[in-house]
């Protein structure tokens, strides 16, 4: 049967938590206008108009003795006197059955669960729901709970709740924009209702959301009236994503959440499912902690892990200068940084000017861990030296930057394998001696787990820089490089071993 789109506006009028079974005009509390809406559209069924077909949505509503019918429902908000208008409920509310807009956007409605003993503040058990304008907070539980697909949280506030902010238990293709998650005892946003959801290659899992990957923040180097933030996203092959970045006064270890939206960016993942990206988002904050959160056609993902914004000081190219102040008493020259090491295997670069025959003191202070300190004279010149290799002393500064370049497609190109690079003499008993592969050359020290350990092949050991096409110039793997000395048995086997930085 056609007919005109009803639409059925419930008005909260009272901030109390009373149910007297009805929702009316006189008095109608979240609760009731929740039971209201529930009751109106219970589910698909015949309309009596007495063809004994479904009408959809096209439903009847029985709560509080009246009788009408709505495709569209909304529940919104108009209380007299107070703002912040606090709605403080007294147990869990009813689960949202229906689809609905839930907007509490034209005044400030703060649902408060302080009263609520152990429930979560509100459950979603249906599909395309809009909550818009809501602040959830205090809750013993959660803030927000999802069974369902296609629903969207748009602008609300989620703090303070002894669970998570947003969990989504089930259903795909849930939204949220530009909320403002912070101070949940758990997660911003948990899919799955498990904890931390791991990322896994090309996004192929499914769950709730589809379990949408995360993206990882590589860096966010303040710049003009904001920050510039670089990325990466490994998710399904050629899709689109949506990244929005969020901004926090601080994150504790392991994933954040997200009290400010700075803004958002998009990006298409190649055939593999990887994208990147980089963006300026304007914020007041120098110092901020971000993180993201991703969208796709599965839904909204968890949050990123948060990353510090700094300098960009992540690699020698990219070294922050230091201003020196002289002390006219001591002649002593000091410049003091704080700077957070807030992933593994990162290093952090300066460079500083100081006089011949001086003293050099650097003293590293709040450390929450043993961190390396290395000390170049000049930085450039060992990057030259490690190019030209023409001593069998550089291979000993070889680190876990460089060594896998040495492997690299490049290095064993054919002309490295020239029958000159390779002569008998090169490969002649004593250069093959048993002293040279000892024990003690190859002991398990030399190759343990903590040689190879994620963090010293993290992204920031392969940063774009730190491999430019200058480093692999077919100068740097010249015959020459590769002549019998350069491999001589006195040239020791290697451990790298990532390490923080300080160029002079
Ligand atoms: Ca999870
Ligand atoms: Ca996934
Ligand atoms: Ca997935």
């Amino acid at each position: 049967m056609a007919h005109d789109r009803y639409r059925t506006v419930f008005t909260v009028n009272t901030a109390d938590d009373e149910d007297n079974g009805y929702c009316s005009w006189r008095h109608c509390s979240l609760r009731e206008a929740i039971q209201a809406a529930n009751a109106l559209n219970g589910g698909h069924h015949d309309d009596d108009d007495d063809d004994d077909d479904d009408d959809g949505a096209y439903s009847q509503y029985r709560y509080g003795g009246n009788s009408y019918y709505a495709d569209e429902i909304i529940i919104k908000f108009d209380i007299d006197g107070l703002d912040p208008i606090v709605i403080a409920p007294t147990s869990a509310l009813p689960a949202i059955t229906t689809s609905l807009e839930l907007k509490g956007d034209t005044a400030s409605i703060v649902l408060d669960g302080s009263e609520a003993g152990q429930a979560d503040g509100l459950l979603l058990a249906a599909d395309d729901i809009l909550v818009r304008g809501l602040t959830i907070r205090n809750f013993a539980g959660n803030g927000l709970v999802i069974n369902g697909s296609n629903n969207r949280v748009e602008d609300s506030v989620m703090s303070e709740n002894g669970g998570s902010g947003i969990v989504v238990l089930d259903g795909s293709g849930n939204l949220f924009n530009q909320n403002a998650l912070f101070g949940n005892a758990v997660l911003g946003v948990d899919l799955s209702g498990d904890g931390p959801t791991a990322n896994d290659l090309a996004d192929g899992d499914e769950g709730a959301n589809g379990r949408q990957n995360t993206a990882t923040l590589i860096r966010a180097v303040p710049m003009g009236q904001g920050l510039v933030v670089e990325g990466i996203l490994n998710s399904q092959p050629t899709s689109a994503y949506v990244i929005d970045l969020y901004a926090n006064e601080s994150c504790a270890a392991g994933q954040g959440q997200g009290a400010t939206w700075l803004g958002s960016t998009q990006l298409m993942t190649d055939e593999a499912g990887n994208g990147s990206f980089e963006t300026a988002v304007p914020t007041e904050l120098t110092t901020v902690s971000l993180t993201a959160l991703v969208t796709g056609a599965d839904g909204t993902s968890e949050f990123s892990r948060c990353i510090q914004s700094s300098l960009g000081n992540d690699a020698w190219p990219r070294a922050q200068r230091l201003g020196l102040t002289p002390d006219s008493v001591s002649n002593v020259q000091t410049a003091e940084i704080s700077q957070a090491i807030d992933q593994l295997g990162q290093s952090r670069w300066f460079k500083f000017t100081v006089q011949p025959n001086s003293q050099l003191v650097i003293t590293l202070t709040d450390l929450p861990a043993n961190y390396d300190l290395t000390v170049y004279k000049d930085i450039a010149a060992e990057w030259q030296s490690l190019l030209t290799l023409d001593e069998t002393e550089d291979l000993v500064s070889l680190t876990a930057e460089f060594a896998p370049d040495a492997f690299s497609p490049d290095a064993f190109s054919p002309d490295a394998f020239s029958p000159d690079a390779f002569s008998p003499d090169a490969f002649s008993p004593d250069a093959f001696s048993p002293d040279a592969f000892s024990p003690d050359a190859f002991s398990p020290d030399a190759f343990s787990p903590d040689a190879f350990s994620p963090d010293a092949f993290s992204p920031d050991a392969f940063s774009p820089d730190a491999f430019s096409p200058d480093a692999f110039s077919p100068d740097a793997f010249s015959p020459d490089a590769f002549s019998p000395d350069a491999f001589s048995p006195d040239a020791s086997p290697q451990t790298p071993s990532p390490a923080p930085r300080c160029a002079a």
